[in-house]
């Protein structure tokens, strides 16, 4: 490596692979793959073009103060110390006024990377448990709902597995490309793939078996699988029998799901899904990969539950080739440590909204596994990708709005276009409409920072130097290194919380002066300093080891794998697994819609403004199959409306054999960056998927509250191009 080489972590995505940054006159010149050849082909064309996104000249670099209305996008410039000190005034008026539970913030943590927790760290010591991210969305949900069972958030071991089962979750070449990368080899030493997908997707093409289920039945068909599994007597029972608890309950549970009835439900033929049971459960040694599909369904809570029950009946619990429940890295204190979860009030945990109604990741499941939490791996509150003691989005909102159960006044969005990036985005627009204090942490003016008082610029992951740990969900180290200087006025997130702190008189409690001083602390557990970690390479792997539960038990009440979830209920749920129908297609809106397509040049909401990613997908589609847009009458190019009861989206048509009939498949994350200042918050009410999706109850999974963005009714309207797309690149 050269001198003017450091390794980067790249953040455009969530999935973190390790580049390399090359400067030259003090700027990123090329971001390009990684010296190591086990790591050489982790990159995709997003961390290539970070370039264009970090020296962009449309980057925010100064702070913005709202001048008008709210939402008008005029803005004054003023320095750092001013907007620090204003926001602190403005915030603590709020808090005064209102409790420190008025607080809110939402952030996701990956691009942003280097907050340590500091957020966590700071609403704690001021009262506020009022947290919320798109990981509700995400892994952190699944990591949440995972402990239930057995306590931690496994990962598969790719490197050893004969048998790889992907729920929808499809990564390709431009998207997880580690993912990829990681199931093309064992692909290759001859482990099988199942993927159950309503569409033909990329993994579905090259895969072994391919179930195409209805959207939003992954339920129902784990619940065939597991009927298969107890009635051929496929299931470890050395394991069961010593380590679970419940399978007499739980057998009975699934005994209600004959096979025909899970074919009714899911639309995949009875033999398919048995074959697939079959080679699932006989694999010497198989994993079910993280997916976001059963994390945005009705009936997500089960759906995550019976992969875990799968995984654990079947014998592939913390097992060479199956799925390793990894713990905390003993030699860098996790940000739950930093995070003084502890600190927090029970009486102000109890006030976090989704306590009572919506209570799987909130404090409330926290402090029922606490204890076994501590016992097993050391510390009380396990945060594993963020997503474990978080406010529940939709309440938070509605009480934006309606200011009931008590009025949330202030909202902070750090790294996350929070706007569109939860369901009801009508109501989210209401709840920013309703506040006293906006604050926005953004490298873009994105729609949800129009709608701030204050408008911070963000550092990048080339300016900033970091340990990434993928948040407690493995234990391996990644080295990150700044490269270059970032613009004068732009801070970290973590610098942002401390300067806060500061202001708050948290002082004392937040003794670090710098992100060194953070990380130094971080890794003084292994009695190192990060320039040391610095010099003794770029990634530290923890050895694994296996069966760790014999000498600890699992981290749940009852020590064992909780076929029957005590934890679930303690909470007043259904302590065994079930399928719960969503809303279904009428005459009215005859499709099941199922949003959340990824681009392959764009993450999340961002990078339409990058030219070299934006050419390569210059508009949304919503994708039909050629028999339904017959029906509709309409053809590949169309413009149509995709209408739900809630709103409207407009888009081209895709028609694509690879779709299932009956089905429309609308993205996620889309505005037009060059409609700023033509259109309201750069056409953020144009194309988004969040627009369509209602949180009312009967969209919303009972033990999370999260919504269902798997198969709700929807119709297509045709239209013409509408006028404001006159401005919008490479509309015709
Ligand atoms: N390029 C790029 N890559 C990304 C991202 C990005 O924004 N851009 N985002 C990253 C993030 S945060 C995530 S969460 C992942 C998500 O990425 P993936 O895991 O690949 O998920 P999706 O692309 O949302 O959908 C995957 C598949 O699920 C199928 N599907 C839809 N409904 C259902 C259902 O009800 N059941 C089942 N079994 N399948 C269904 C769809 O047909 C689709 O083929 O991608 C990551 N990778
Ligand atoms: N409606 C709907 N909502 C969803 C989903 C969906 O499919 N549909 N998907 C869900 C999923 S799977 C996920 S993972 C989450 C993702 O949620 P997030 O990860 O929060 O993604 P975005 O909302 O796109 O916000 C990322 C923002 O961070 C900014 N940013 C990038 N780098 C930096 C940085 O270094 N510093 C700062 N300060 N800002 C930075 C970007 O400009 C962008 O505006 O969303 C969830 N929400
Ligand atoms: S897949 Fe692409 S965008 Fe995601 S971390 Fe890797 S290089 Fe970056
Ligand atoms: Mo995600």
């Amino acid at each position: 490596m050269s001198a003017d080489t450091t390794y980067s972590v790249c953040t455009i995505c969530d999935i973190g692979c390790q580049l390399r940054t090359e400067v030259e006159d003090g700027k990123v010149k090329r971001v390009i793959a990684h010296d190591n050849p086990m790591l050489a082909s982790n990159i995709c064309f997003k961390g290539v073009a970070a370039p264009s996104v970090h020296n962009h000249p449309d980057r925010l670099r100064v702070p913005l103060k709202r001048v008008g209305a709210r939402g008008e996008d005029n803005w004054e410039e003023i320095s750092y110390e001013q907007a620090m000190n204003e926001i602190a005034e403005r915030l603590k008026k709020v808090v005064d006024e209102h409790g420190p539970e008025s607080f809110a913030v939402s952030t996701s943590g990956w691009n942003t990377q280097t907050t340590h927790a500091t957020d966590r760290r700071f609403m704690n010591l001021l009262g506020s448990p009022n947290w919320i991210s798109g990981v509700s969305l995400c892994a952190g949900n699944t990591a949440a709902v995972n402990k239930f069972t057995y306590g931690w958030f496994p990962m598969g071991d790719f490197g050893n597995t004969n048998c790889i089962v992907l729920f929808g979750h499809n990564p390709r070449k431009h998207s997880w490309t580690p993912i990829y990368n990681q199931i093309n080899a064992a692909r290759a030493r001859g482990a099988k793939v199942i993927v159950l997908d309503p569409r033909v997707s990329d993994q579905a093409e090259v895969s072994d078996l391919h179930l195409r289920l209805r959207a939003g039945t992954d339920a129902a068909m784990c619940l065939g699988w597991l009927k298969v599994i107890f009635d051929e007597d496929l299931y470890d029972k050395d394991f069961v029998g010593e380590w679970c608890t419940g399978l007499d309950e739980l057998k009975a549970r699934v005994d209600e799901y004959p096979l025909d009835r899970v074919e009714q439900i899911t639309g995949v033929d009875r033999e398919l899904i048995a074959e697939a049971a079959r080679t699932y459960a006989n694999a010497d040694g198989a994993i079910i990969p993280w997916t976001p599909i059963t994390d945005m369904q009705i009936s997500s809570t089960s759906a995550i539950r019976l992969h875990s029950i799968l995984r654990a009946v079947t014998g592939n619990l913390d097992v060479v080739g199956g799925e390793s429940l990894g713990g905390f890295n003993q030699g860098y204190i996790p940000e739950s440590e930093i995070a003084l979860h502890e600190e927090l009030s029970l009486g102000q945990k109890e006030k976090q909204l989704g306590f009572d109604k919506h209570p799987a990741y909130t404090y409330r499941a926290a402090e029922i596994l606490k204890g076994p939490t501590e016992k097993v791996w050391g510390y009380p509150y396990a945060d594993i990708v963020m997503g474990c003691h978080m406010a529940n989005p939709s309440e938070v909102f509605r009480a934006m709005v309606t200011e009931e159960p008590y009025p949330i006044k202030a909202f902070f969005a750090l790294g996350n276009n929070a706007l569109m990036s939860y369901p009801n985005q009508h109501q989210i627009l209401k709840a920013m409409m309703n506040q006293d204090l906006i604050v926005a942490h953004e490298i873009f003016m994105t729609p949800t920072a129009m709608l701030a008082d204050y408008v911070l610029p963000g550092d990048v992951f080339t300016e900033r130097n970091h340990v990434a740990d993928s948040w407690s969900w493995t234990t391996r180290l990644s080295l990150s290194q700044k490269a270059v200087e970032s613009p004068a006025d732009a801070t970290s997130t973590f610098q942002f919380w401390c300067d806060l702190a500061q202001r708050f008189g948290f002082g004392n409690r937040f003794p670090w002066e710098n992100l060194e001083d953070m990380l130094d602390h971080r890794l003084s557990r292994s009695g190192r300093t990060f320039a040391e970690f610095e010099q003794s390479g770029f990634m530290e792997m923890q050895t694994p080891q296996y069966r760790k539960y014999k000498k600890t038990g699992f981290a749940t009440p009852s020590g064992k794998v909780e076929l029957y979830s005590s934890v679930l209920e303690e909470m007043g749920f259904d302590p065994l697994p079930y399928y719960r129908e969503g809303p279904l297609p009428s005459e009215q809106y005859p499709y099941a819609v199922f949003s959340g397509v990824r681009e392959d040049p764009f993450f999340q909401t961002g990078q339409r403004n990058i030219p070299e990613l934006r050419s390569r997908c210059p508009l949304p589609s919503i994708f039909v199959h050629p028999e339904d847009a017959e029906t509709e009458g309409l053809v590949d190019g169309d413009w149509v409306k995709l209408e739900t009861a809630y709103g409207d989206v407009t888009a081209q048509l895709a028609v694509q054999t690879s779709m299932k009939q009956g089905h429309l498949r609308v993205p996620h994350g889309w505005w037009y960056p060059e409609l700023r200042g033509k259109v309201k918050l750069g056409g953020a009410f144009l194309s988004s998927d969040a627009v369509l999706c209602s949180d009312d109850d009967e969209f919303l999974d009972h033990e999370q509250g999260i919504p269902h963005f798997k198969g709700y009714p929807g119709r297509l309207v045709k239209t013409e191009m509408p006028e404001v797309f006159k401005d919008v690149q490479g509309a015709s």
